[in-house]
């Protein structure tokens, strides 16, 4: 596959880095990885993102800034990074030859070149291990790919760490990452308003089926009375998935025109859940997006349904 990536690179000079809707660490930190290594290749590059907000937490990653919110190259290779489905890119993508780099285990494999590993922690260790061989990895891709894991493993907690995810993240170290200002900027930048909406979210804490599923909810309101913003609210469904007693926790967060549901698990195969509510990710993180057609509660209970009718807590 590396032969064919390189027989791509010889056809396009420029190349368009497209990350996905809702940008996490993963699909900034793997796109910017690359445009580091490309640029040193000489080839004219661009790191793209559709709509939204940017998490600026990140803005210590090398080239942070120069993410666009368009395509400006019009014949430039297309490499998507993170993205399930060509959709979540936002971007119309339709005749555009498109290098698709992820690790989820939906993915639809829309790719010309498809180079999907849902073995790997992170779509930043796709790229590394795919890259490594045939491009100089520097200080800056090793810091943004690092930045990429730690964040998508939960700091190397998720199921799928194991020696070869600590043995890739030891690799990236030794480029010359600087991990005291990669952890500091990490866990010591939050904003008052991620605290304060933290606090109303864990408020909404409820518990279904003898506390195996629980869930929580940011309503609109929190949203308004704290000032923060849907990036303020990652992480907060690891709290519930903490629990002792939850198998399958679910994270509603209300928008103005969707409900923007996350699930997590710790045995049960999530990810046919959120495919059937029209959304994708990993077995045991995943998601999906609705329209208001129904309430936040009516929603759960159907969400509690399908967990019963596929029987997702008997297995466990
Ligand atoms: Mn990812």
């Amino acid at each position: 596959m590396i032969k064919e990536f390189k027989a791509l690179l010889k056809e396009y000079d420029s190349v368009s880095i497209v990350t996905h809707k809702n940008p996490d660490a993963d699909t900034l930190g793997t796109a910017l990885g690359i445009y580091e290594i490309l640029k040193n290749e000489k080839k004219e590059v661009e790191v793209c993102n559709w709509g939204g907000i940017l998490p600026n937490y990140l803005d210590f990653l090398p080239h942070f800034a120069k993410i666009k919110r368009q395509i400006d190259f019009d014949k430039s290779l297309i490499i998507s990074c993170d993205s399930g489905s060509i959709d979540l890119l936002g971007f119309d993508l339709s005749s555009r030859v498109i290098v698709n780099i992820d690790h989820h285990k939906s993915n639809t494999n829309y790719g010309t070149l498809n180079i999907v590993n849902d073995k790997c922690a992170s779509a930043s260790q796709v790229a590394y291990e795919f890259l490594k061989n045939e491009f100089t990895i520097n200080r800056n891709t090793a810091t943004c790919f690092y930045v990429a894991m730690v964040t998508d493993t939960q700091n190397f907690t998720t199921l799928n760490v194991g020696n070869d995810v600590l043995k890739v993240a030891s690799e990236l170290l030794s480029k010359g990452v600087d991990i005291a200002d990669v952890n500091r900027n990490l866990t010591q930048r939050k904003s008052l308003s991620s605290l304060r909406i933290l606090s109303e979210t864990l408020d909404t804490l409820e518990f279904y089926e003898e506390a195996k599923v629980a869930s929580l909810v940011t309503t609109q309101e929190s949203f308004k009375r704290t000032g923060a913003t849907a990036v303020d609210t990652v992480g907060i469904i690891d709290y519930c998935i903490a629990l002792a007693t939850v198998k399958i926790a679910i994270f509603i967060m209300e928008l103005e025109q969707s409900l923007k549901v996350s699930m997590r698990s710790n045995s049960a195969d999530v990810s046919e859940l959120a495919v059937y509510f029209g959304g994708g990710g990993h077995r045991l993180a995943s998601g999906f997006s609705i329209d208001k057609k129904m309430d936040t509660q009516e929603l759960l209970n159907s969400i509690n349904k399908e967990i019963k009718k596929r029987g997702l807590l008997n297995e466990l």
